[in-house]
């Protein structure tokens, strides 16, 4: 078995990001095969399938004592806490690939131990690299982000899917009191967005360990914090609910969920 320094992993993980964006960018003009999965809004196209390939042969061959999970397939009784595993999402955001030709990013995560040590997210058609090193600072574009700050709720901008007022009615007070609402439909880079402070908090119903992974561990290092809306440790051992925030405003969230009324 051999031995690499976490440095060494981190620009071959880099790099393989990279090359795969290059590859989307230039087929970008290709018709897709496109299927649904779950349900009908819940697609898959033949590039996230290559892409995955691409990333689960990369990695056995430059590294062939760890693990891979991704999405699409590879891997899926995998278990975070043991060994050095790769946590994939090829494509996040399949919606907005499909229907908007931008606004996806490839997700990527290498935990150790069970320990998050490399996360990367790329928005794929801006060129726009978010990435973090345990212990080591989060950066977009290689410029490292400062710690988060706190701000008024009142000047807070929130995002999470709209569909999921109707579901659940406390989000009502959140919208009174917050500056904005946007809703970008790719989770991995709306923890990014947490992260470098474009966005105060992100809030999901329904994400697996793949959507969540990288944007975990970009956030610890701005000081982020997560958890799930009942407000449990995230487990990445199967779908989860999500909220990512600055602290200040975490608690601002939390407050006014809990004051509002429920079906
Ligand atoms: P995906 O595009 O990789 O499927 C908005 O839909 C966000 O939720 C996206 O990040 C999407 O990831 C994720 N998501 C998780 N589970 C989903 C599902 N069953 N259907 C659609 N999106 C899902
Ligand atoms: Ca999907
Ligand atoms: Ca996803
Ligand atoms: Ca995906």
């Amino acid at each position: 078995m051999k031995d690499y320094t976490w440095d060494y992993v981190y620009d071959k993980a880099v790099q393989l990001v990279h090359e795969a964006g290059d590859r989307i960018r230039s087929s970008m003009s290709e018709v897709r095969k496109v299927e649904t999965k779950s349900h009908v809004n819940d697609l898959v196209t033949d590039m996230d399938r290559a892409i995955e390939t691409f990333f689960a042969e990369r990695v056995q061959a430059t590294f062939p004592t760890h693990h891979f999970l991704g999405e699409e397939g590879a891997g899926h009784n995998l278990d975070v806490s043991s060994g050095t595993l790769w946590v994939l999402d090829p494509i996040d955001g399949t919606v907005n690939f499909v229907h908007q030709q931008s606004f996806f990013a490839i997700s990527l995560a290498v935990f150790h131990e069970g320990t998050g040590k490399i996360g990367i997210v790329y928005d794929v058609m801006r060129d726009e690299i978010f990435t973090a090193q345990h212990g080591k600072g989060a950066f977009r574009n290689n410029e490292k982000l400062p710690q988060l700050k706190s701000r008024p709720f009142s000047e807070t901008i929130l995002s999470f899917n709209a569909g999921w007022i109707l579901k659940d009615r406390s989000l009502e007070q959140l919208i009174v009191d917050c500056r904005g609402v946007r809703s970008y439909g790719v989770a991995a880079l709306e923890m990014a967005y947490v992260a470098c402070g474009r966005l105060d908090a992100y809030l999901s119903y329904n994400l697996a360990p793949w959507d969540i992974a990288a944007g975990m561990i970009i956030l610890e290092e701005v000081g982020g914090r997560y958890m799930t809306l009942e407000g449990e440790e995230l487990t990445l051992d199967g779908k989860t609910t999500l909220l990512a925030a600055e602290h200040g405003t975490y608690e601002g969230v939390l407050d006014r969920m809990a004051r509002s009324q429920t079906y």
